[in-house]
């Protein structure tokens, strides 16, 4: 365990931020009767839950590990990646909701998803900086095919929805696919990545900006209306 820097300023924003989208949404799902509808809200609530839970993790240090990399120490956040192994595929639950995705491309999205994660630890852990980049490209490989099958089939499910349900679902997915790819950009310019562009206090509050407007963002516009969510869970 290492003991986290100056950088904790934005771990704390971020377990703040987190914590008070928890109680937001909480307090939304309030009286939801309908177990079709309550679906969004018990997404939602544990995206910002598990982000809360992470980025206080991350905050007090417990989050944070050194390795080795071309022989010289680098902090790595692990908590990060806990986080968003979990919070990334119950984004894609509530986009594939909204769709009224069938199973086939909901699975095909979380495997994708846990795919790119997973790849993304292996390149946080690995030693040898140029297998760190490999498996980067790995990473956003997946990343790209997943939003691939987001504006392909989603999309295309989307449609047959009503015109405000497709328009909700429209932002929703612009949203994700441009917050998405500053992802990878982040971690590649940053500590992790080989060109070590951005500082640690820079990429961490980049990360919060990001994982802060990919989720309570996010939340904010799916949870807004309820019409909207209701014209979503009736058949079409
Ligand atoms: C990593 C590193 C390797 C390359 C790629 C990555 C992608 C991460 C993404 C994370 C999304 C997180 C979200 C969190 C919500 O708050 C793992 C950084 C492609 C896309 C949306």
């Amino acid at each position: 365990m290492a003991t986290p820097g100056a950088e904790s300023l934005w771990l704390w924003i971020g377990t703040l931020g987190m914590t008070v989208g928890t109680l937001y949404f909480i307090g939304r799902g309030r009286g939801v009767r309908d177990p079709e509808m309550q679906k969004f809200y018990i997404a939602t609530i544990f995206i910002t839950t598990i982000a809360a839970s992470m980025y206080l993790l991350m905050a007090t240090g417990f989050g944070l590990i050194q390795v080795n990399v071309a022989g010289e120490p680098l902090d790595i956040y692990w908590a990060r990646y806990a986080d968003w192994v979990f919070t990334t595929p119950l984004l894609l639950f509530d986009l594939a909701l909204l769709a009224g995705a069938n199973r086939n491309t909901i699975a095909t999205l979380v495997g994708l998803d846990v795919f790119m994660i997973a790849t993304g630890v292996i390149a946080a852990l690995e030693p040898t900086p140029a297998y760190r980049i490999l498996w980067w490209g790995i990473s956003t490989g997946a990343l790209l095919v997943l939003l691939y099958v987001l504006v392909g089939t989603l999309s295309e499910q989307a449609r047959t929805k009503s015109a405000e349900v497709a328009s909700l679902f429209g932002t929703l997915r612009n949203l994700t696919i441009a917050l998405w790819l500053l992802y990878p950009v982040v971690w590649i310019l940053g500590t992790e990545g080989t060109i070590g562009v951005l500082p640690l206090y820079w990429e961490t509050a980049a990360f919060m900006v990001l994982d802060l407007s990919a989720k309570v963002g996010f939340g904010v516009l799916l949870l807004r209306s309820r019409s909207v969510l209701e014209a979503a869970t009736k058949p079409t």
